[in-house]
């Protein structure tokens, strides 16, 4: 299988099986409609993707602390099973929905598509979709998000990117998430930046903690820059 740097909207194209590819296109087809229900409500839709354990729910919980009085934000949270993430989350007062996969190791725009109703979209600036937490399934489908961002966790080694290229390739940015614990571990964040740059040279990189609170300020002053501009577009 080759990997080549995609459109947002060719994501899913993976050139391997058929049924692969019949799959990713009805995917793509479901996205693209999300794509079109976000810019009308111009609501601004992150999809979080990671490892399992790499800060997704806690960073939802920080930001969300941090930016509920400027907007209303949103999420919806993808997991093989239980409902715990949406309860941590709802506690940080905004609305969460949780998807049970009953299995399955990633979120498809037909799930996000289902759930999409639950949301008064006019009313939402910003909707985060934290991913089922892996590095692979979830980097080959598309859910009509402007913006896909990817936790790397400093306890899960620098040598990932490049293992896992295709998260690394399908992401606008890479959080170096945990670095509170960089003086205990082996992980070098230059390693780390220069391997994921030379998957993807476009990828922007904040090194963040959600336990010390560093680059919290410089992820949301992202975030509220790209709602801006959703706004205005
Ligand atoms: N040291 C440290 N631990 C964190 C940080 N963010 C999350 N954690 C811990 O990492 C574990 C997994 O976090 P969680 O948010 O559930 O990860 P998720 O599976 O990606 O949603 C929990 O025990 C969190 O308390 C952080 O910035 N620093
Ligand atoms: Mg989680």
């Amino acid at each position: 299988m080759s990997i080549e740097k995609s459109t947002k909207a060719a994501r899913g194209t993976v050139q391997c099986e058929n049924t692969n590819i019949n799959l990713l296109k009805a995917n793509d087809y479901v996205a693209d409609i999300i794509r079109n229900e976000m810019a009308k409500n111009k609501t601004l839709l992150i999809n979080i993707t990671s490892s399992a354990g790499s800060g997704k729910t806690t960073l939802m919980q920080k930001t969300a602390e941090m930016l509920k009085d400027k907007i209303t934000m949103a999420v919806m949270v993808g997991d093989l099973e239980t409902e715990r993430d949406a309860i941590r989350i709802r506690e940080s007062g905004i609305q969460a929905l949780q998807i049970v996969t009953g299995g399955i190791c990633h979120l498809e725009a037909q799930m996000i598509h289902q759930v999409l109703p639950e949301y008064k979209l006019e009313d939402i600036d910003l909707l985060f979709i934290e991913n089922v937490g892996n590095l692979v399934c979830p980097a080959s489908f598309d859910l009509g998000e402007d913006y896909r961002v990817t936790l790397m966790a400093t306890t899960e080694g620098d040598d990932k990117p490049k293992k896992y290229p295709r998260m690394f390739l399908t992401s606008d940015m890479m959080l170096v998430s945990k670095s509170d614990l960089l003086p205990y571990l082996p992980f070098s964040v230059e390693a780390v930046t220069k391997d994921a740059l030379e998957v993807n040279h476009e990828l922007e990189v904040i090194q963040i903690s959600a336990l010390n609170g560093e680059g919290i300020d410089e992820w949301c002053d992202w975030l509220l820059e790209k709602i801006q501009q959703k706004q205005n577009s």
